[in-house]
This record gives C-alpha cells, structure tokens and sequence, in this order.
C-alpha cells in the first residue's frame, strides 16, 4: 500500500525473524525503541546534565552521577566517529558471540545460554573480580537491528544492538559467588558514504560510521561508589577504543558489509 506523504512510519519496521514468537519479545520490542529513542536524542539541546569525563579524538564520554539505595547507577552517553567501518560491521562484532573474548577485557566467561533467533541471543557472563568488591555476573539477552532510513531520502541508515537484563530459571541471582548486575545497553550507529567524485567504486576511506552507546550499570551489591566511578572511568574508554580498533582490524581486507 503507499505510504501518503506526512505518514509517521514507526522508529523500528515489525520483526522479520521469529522470535516475534519468544515469550521475551514484547519486552525486546518495548525496550529496543526505548533505547533507540534515547541514543538518538545524543545529549539533547544543550547537553545540560551530561558531564564530560573522558575525551580521545573524536570519541566523547558523558555521564551523569546517580545513585538507586546508595549505588551508583550514572547513565553513560558516548559518542565516536570511526572511519573506514560501517554500522552494520560495528554491530555484527558486538553481537556475535564468536567475537566477545577478543575483544571484552572484562570477562572471565561467556555463555549463551539460548539461540533465540539469528538475531537474538540470551548471555550469561560471568566478569573478573575487582577488590575490594564480589566478582560479578550478568544474564542479558541481546538484540542485533537494522532501522532502514524510510523517512529521509538523504538520512543515514541505523544498526543497532541492545542489551537488557533478564533473569533464568537454571542460574538465580546471587545463588553463587557472584552478584547478579543489571544492564542497559545500546550501541547505535549510522554509517556516512561520501562517494568519489570521480564515479569509482566505494572504499573504506570513503566511508565513517558515527556510534552512539549508552549503558546504565547497576552493579546489584555492595560496591564502593569511588571505586566504581574511577573504574568506570578508566574501562569505557578502553573498551570502546579497544572494540573500535578491533572491528577496523577485522574488516580491513574484507568487502565492506553495508
Ligand atoms: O557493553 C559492553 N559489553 C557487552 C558484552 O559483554 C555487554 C556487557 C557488559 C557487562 C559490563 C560489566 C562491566 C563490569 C562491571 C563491574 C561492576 C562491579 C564491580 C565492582 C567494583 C568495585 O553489554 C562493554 C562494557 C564495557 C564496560 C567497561
């Protein structure tokens, strides 16, 4: 049917896949246009709030200081342009389970507990301890996006991956030596082409991918909250920097996967 002109079509086109089926759907729908909206919004007009905590070339990390019963919670806003990779390569290495150990320095051991469908998977990680505080561990599921550009002709496109805490009958929170944290995490990204003016075909330096990510953390225990900042502070930045250059690494002489 054709669209009329001045249609609002939604942020996100219906599941393709069948885990529209999975009892966790409603919720994977609900909290992936949640987190699509707030990535989206960046740091809003004036930024106001967002404080600047970490700052590399082009990679900029905000937060902002709160605390749920005495534990730090601070939402986390970053923002990265990274040439020479597409969203859709940046999220394929997010999501993939095969990539994690490569890249994410905190972890001790990462299990996928359900295949949910080619796009979603159900993880248990368990993270390597930080002294003073228990070692922690995480159940989330994990969903892989893309939000074709419908709107705006000249617009980018949009992958994404969100990360949502969830729970599993077979591994309770707390039942071990861990401390069940909770997530919230969103990887966004759009991909810029500037094509050659001269007609050749597209290369990696014609192409950057701006990336969005936000997470809020809640580390579900005790944990001291000048510890926990400083830790912070010192592993977002590594991470995103780490992963980045990773995915440049993995895809440098491969064929650019729009
Ligand atoms: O988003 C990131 N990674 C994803 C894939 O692993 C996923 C998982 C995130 C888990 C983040 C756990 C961080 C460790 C928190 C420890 C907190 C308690 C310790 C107490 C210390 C006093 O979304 C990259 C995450 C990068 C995190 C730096």
């Amino acid at each position: 049917e054709r669209i009329k002109s001045g249609t609002v079509l939604p942020i996100t086109p219906p599941p393709t896949f069948p885990s529209s089926s999975h009892p966790l759907w409603p919720e994977i729908e609900h909290v992936v246009q949640q987190q699509v909206e707030w990535a989206r919004l960046g740091l809003g007009d004036s930024g106001s709030g967002w404080q600047l905590f970490a700052e590399d070339g082009e990679m900029r990390m905000y937060r902002r200081e709160e605390e749920v019963d005495g534990m730090v919670v601070d939402p986390l806003k970053a923002v990265h342009i990274v040439k020479g990779i597409t969203g859709h390569e940046v999220c394929h290495y997010f999501f993939s389970p095969q990539y994690r150990y490569d890249w994410e320095t905190t972890l001790e051991q990462m299990t996928v507990l359900e295949t949910i469908s080619e796009d979603t998977c159900l993880f248990l990680q368990t993270h390597k301890r930080i002294w003073p505080a228990s070692q922690r561990d995480v159940i989330f599921w994990s969903h892989i996006r893309h939000l074709p550009n419908n709107q705006d002709r000249d617009g980018p496109d949009i992958w994404t991956v969100v990360n949502h805490s969830t729970e599993h009958k077979d591994h309770p929170a707390n039942s071990g030596k861990c401390v069940r944290i909770f997530l919230t995490v969103c990887m966004l990204c759009q991909t810029r082409v500037i094509p050659p003016k001269d007609g050749t075909p597209i290369t990696r330096d014609d192409i950057s991918c701006k990336i969005t990510y936000c997470s809020v953390v809640n580390p579900g225990g005790w944990a001291p909250a000048s510890v926990l900042r400083a830790l912070y502070k010192r592993e977002y930045p590594k991470f995103l920097k780490r992963f980045t250059a990773y995915v440049i690494n993995q895809t440098k002489d491969k064929q650019i996967m729009f």
